[in-house]
């Protein structure tokens, strides 16, 4: 984008007189920023309208990205740096008194998501544009996003998110989108006048929703804009003045209110469904509204609902949006005259969907009951669905125990993961290891049946935001070493393998780490007061707070050394520094627990200056994107500890290693394939793998048995009991050997626990030896051109949207 810094000048001179009345001499940061803001969002604008025009002219195939989380983070800086204008404002900023990095420090991260799954949605919005593939993305416009989370005495407190008074200036509302959802009541057949059979809804809530739509610009020349629309929900009627002015205020508001309610708040949970109504309602209320502007569209380019399968890919990320396939249905049939074979056709040609989790909580399941009084007609096709699903097996004599563990409905329960694998048209997995493990587990009978509709796609991540954005120091010697192709040809970043033994580089690339942590040391202490030793290595453990992830892992070997250290504390070490970033669902009790050990297992450690210089620990309050940008950069060692089988991919992984950490790891998700790019050299992989897990199962696996034989594992878990900082963790040592009602260690921490720390002493060795650790830095940095989100959507494009680019005339 050619704005010259003049031009920025005059625009934001301009935002700041007609929405505030002001000069720059008179405005704050946060008047600085919306006017900046603004002015990005209009140039957005018009780049995207010269954009539609292509699209518009109905060549193009559309994907549509249907997901309950989008976690977008911080906009400002993104927008500039893809639209190349950063510097323009930078320098114009300046002329005007400002620092342009104090001014993205005023935005709020628009956190409308729990962890992995929105964060790649976000990542793939990103590309989208950039590659230029026509695309759109849905979600709800959550007026809370996930929780804020404050660390009182040792432990979490959530408190309400206001993302929206800063987060508000990137959408547009769009008072022509709007669309009527219909909860409750009854669906009623009647015939019309023709004699078809219609469907009315008798007694419903209706709710209407309102579109607010993001610009996402890509990078470069050949970008284009994605749009990213997120529903309100608000009341289809007029406000209740007839009780207003009879002195009934609550029930004038009250129709209000509980449309409201549907968008009021994400659900802070990824790993327990929980089968509650208002999250029944809120996944219907994006997958209609979004439906229904889909219809419209496609109408109005090509005026047949017959080609939408060739027009349109719909995608359910996970099974959250799975309604979209009887809402289609729905729509097809109730609206647009569709026969159930024509609309059956088009649905699951149309609708694809992407599997995250193979955790048997996370798998959602609605109560039958519950689900046919919020969705009746939904309800009723869902039923038909199921009822043909059962006839075909049949007809194929397939195995009745799997057709029941196969169909939509069974045992009063409606099976979300069935139904998007049977009304689907490809399904695949987040990694290749996992889109195996589904196949072999949880869709091992679907796979028989259908074979060739489970695919996969490893995840990636946008390294524009997470390299570029986030590590100028390293992009820049990357830029002067193979030039900057790698921008948007992350393929080419294997061209600095060549430099895997040129000292130079080498040292430039441990320097480059140095400075980062320092600046990373000075910023938490400036945000927090807490001083981090730059002199030690940074190892970093960062996503939310599970019992799979193994966060418990992490800190039984930090107590291990500090056990080591208080026993012999001039005992020769490599200093080191355990980060850890973490949010647990508010009802998690167990990682709640967790969070509060390693906030004692800190505090402890500050009061003892002597061990603190070796050893640290650090938890970061509020872990969110903004947080991510700051601490990679910064971390020396990835921790990707999860029990094998358990993590469909992770993404941080992906993060850690394009800004040259290295990862300590099991083999799980996609460490997998990072351990194939990088070569054993390159990688420190520890554990039991995914067959192990099951085969120690099945032998009986008895933690404590391990504790009464292992001196070591017994002097950690019985410190636990003592505890630190004042507090005992007994609970958590019976978690580990006696199970508290369950199974002791269900995640096999004490099984892992010596190979984890034998492999830790292995990285110790080579992480001092500088031109090995650096060594390893580059070949990790050199090896990930292949996570980047943009080949990501390739595949996506290529294997299961069958997408085309727009191309730039
Ligand atoms: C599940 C549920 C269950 C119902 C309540 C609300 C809720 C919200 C989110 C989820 C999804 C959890 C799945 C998830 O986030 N998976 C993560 O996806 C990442 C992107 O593919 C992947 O890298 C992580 O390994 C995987 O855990």
């Amino acid at each position: 984008m050619n704005k010259t810094t003049n031009e920025v000048q005059e625009l934001i001179l301009d935002k700041l007189a007609r929405y505030f009345a002001i000069t720059p001499e008179q405005a704050t940061e946060e008047q600085i920023y919306k006017a900046a803001s603004l002015v990005v969002r209009d140039i957005l604008l018009q780049k995207k309208q010269e954009n539609n025009a292509r699209i518009a002219e109905g060549k193009y195939k559309r994907v549509y990205y249907l997901c309950m989380e989008f976690l977008i983070g911080r906009s400002l800086k993104n927008n500039l740096f893809n639209l190349g204008l950063t510097e323009q404002f930078d320098k114009c900023l300046k002329k005007m008194g400002f620092s342009l990095e104090d001014i993205f420090e005023r935005e709020s991260d628009a956190g409308l998501g729990n962890g992995g799954l929105g964060r790649l949605a976000s990542c793939f919005m990103d590309s989208l544009a950039t590659l230029n593939y026509p695309a759109m993305g849905f979600t709800i416009r959550y007026e809370y996003g996930l929780f804020k989370q404050r660390i009182v005495d040792n432990q979490q407190v959530e408190l309400p998110d206001m993302w929206l008074p800063s987060g508000e200036v990137w959408m547009m509302p769009r008072s022509d989108k709007r669309f009527t959802i219909n909860l409750g009541g009854r669906a009623e057949e009647y015939l019309d006048g023709n004699g078809r059979m219609r469907v009315r809804y008798v007694d419903s809530q209706q709710i209407d929703a309102l579109a607010y739509d993001v610009m996402i610009s890509g990078y470069g020349d050949g970008a284009g804009v994605s749009v990213l629309r997120l529903w309100s929900a608000t009341s289809t009627t007029q406000f209740d003045m007839r009780s207003f002015s009879q002195g009934d205020y609550e029930k004038a508001m009250q129709r209000e209110n509980e449309a409201e309610l549907i968008t009021k708040v994400l659900y802070p949970s990824d790993d327990h469904s929980q089968g509650k109504q208002l999250r029944l309602q809120q996944e219907y209320f994006l997958v209609s509204a979004s439906l229904q502007s889909i219809i419209k569209d496609h109408l109005r380019l090509y005026k047949s609902l017959k080609n939408l399968p060739e027009k349109a890919a719909i995608h359910a990320n996970d099974t959250h949006p799975a309604l979209a396939i009887p809402e289609l249905m729905r729509l097809l049939m109730d609206e647009h005259d569709f026969s159930w074979d024509e609309a059956w056709d088009i649905a699951s040609r149309t609708v694809n969907y992407t599997n995250h989790t193979v955790m048997a909580e996370a798998l959602e399941k609605w109560d039958e009951n519950m689900f046919r009084t919020v969705l009746p007609r939904v309800y009723s096709i869902t039923c038909e669905i199921n009822r043909r699903f059962i006839a075909e097996m049949n007809d194929r004599h397939v195995d009745g125990a799997k057709i029941a563990n196969m169909q939509v409905i069974n045992n009063n329960q409606v099976k979300m993961a069935n139904l998007c694998v049977i009304g689907s048209q490809k399904v695949n997995g987040v990694s290749a290891l996992h889109s195996d493990i589904i196949k072999d587990t949880i869709f091992s009978d679907f796979n028989e049946v259908y074979p060739d509709r489970f695919t996969n796609v490893t995840n990636g991540i946008t390294h524009r935001r997470w390299l570029l954005q986030s590590n100028p120091l390293l992009s820049s010697l990357i830029e002067e070493l193979i030039g900057s192709d790698f921008h948007t040809k992350p393929e080419t970043l294997s061209g600095l393998n060549k430099f895997a033994t040129d000292k130079t580089v080498l040292d430039r690339i441990g320097e480059i780490k140095k400075q980062n942590k320092k600046a990373y040391a000075e910023y938490v202490k400036k945000t927090t007061g807490f001083a981090l030793n730059p002199e030690s290595r940074f190892d970093t453990q960062i996503k939310r707070l599970h019992e799979y992830k193994r966060q418990l892992l992490n800190v039984l070997k930090i107590v291990h050394y500090y056990l080591d250290l208080t026993d012999n504390p001039d005992k020769k070490v490599t200093p080191q520094t355990f980060i850890f970033g973490a949010k647990a669902a508010g009802g998690y009790m167990h990682a709640k627990r967790i969070i509060q050990l390693i906030n004692c297992l800190s505090k402890e450690i500050q009061k003892n200056p002597k061990i603190k210089q070796k050893l640290d620990v650090m938890f970061v309050e509020n872990y969110n994107v903004t947080q991510a940008e700051h601490l990679i950069p910064a971390s020396e060692v990835s921790e990707q500890i999860s029990l094998a089988g358990k993590e469909a991919s992770g993404t941080s992984n992906m993060k850690f290693m394009i800004n040259g950490a290295v990862t300590l790891g099991t083999l799980d998700g996609a460490n997998v394939e990072i351990g194939e790019r990088v070569g054993d050299d390159n990688i420190f992989i520890f554990g039991v793998k995914t067959d192990e897990v099951e085969r120690a199962w099945r032998a009986g696996y008895n933690s404590s048995t391990i504790y009464t034989h292992n001196d070591e594992i017994k002097r950690v878990v019985d410190r636990l009991r003592i505890g630190f900082d004042g507090e005992s963790f007994s609970d958590i040592a019976s978690y580990l050997i006696q199970g508290n009602y369950n199974v002791a260690d269900p995640y096999m921490c004490l099984l892992d626990f010596d190979d984890y720390k034998r492999t830790a002493e292995r990285m110790d060795e080579a992480y001092n030896n500088a031109d090995r650790w650096n060594k390893m830095a580059l070949v990790n940095i050199a090896q990930s051109g292949i996570f980047s989100s943009d080949r990501s959507i390739n595949d996506y494009a290529k294997n299961i949207w069958r997408l085309k680019k727009v191309k730039k005339v």
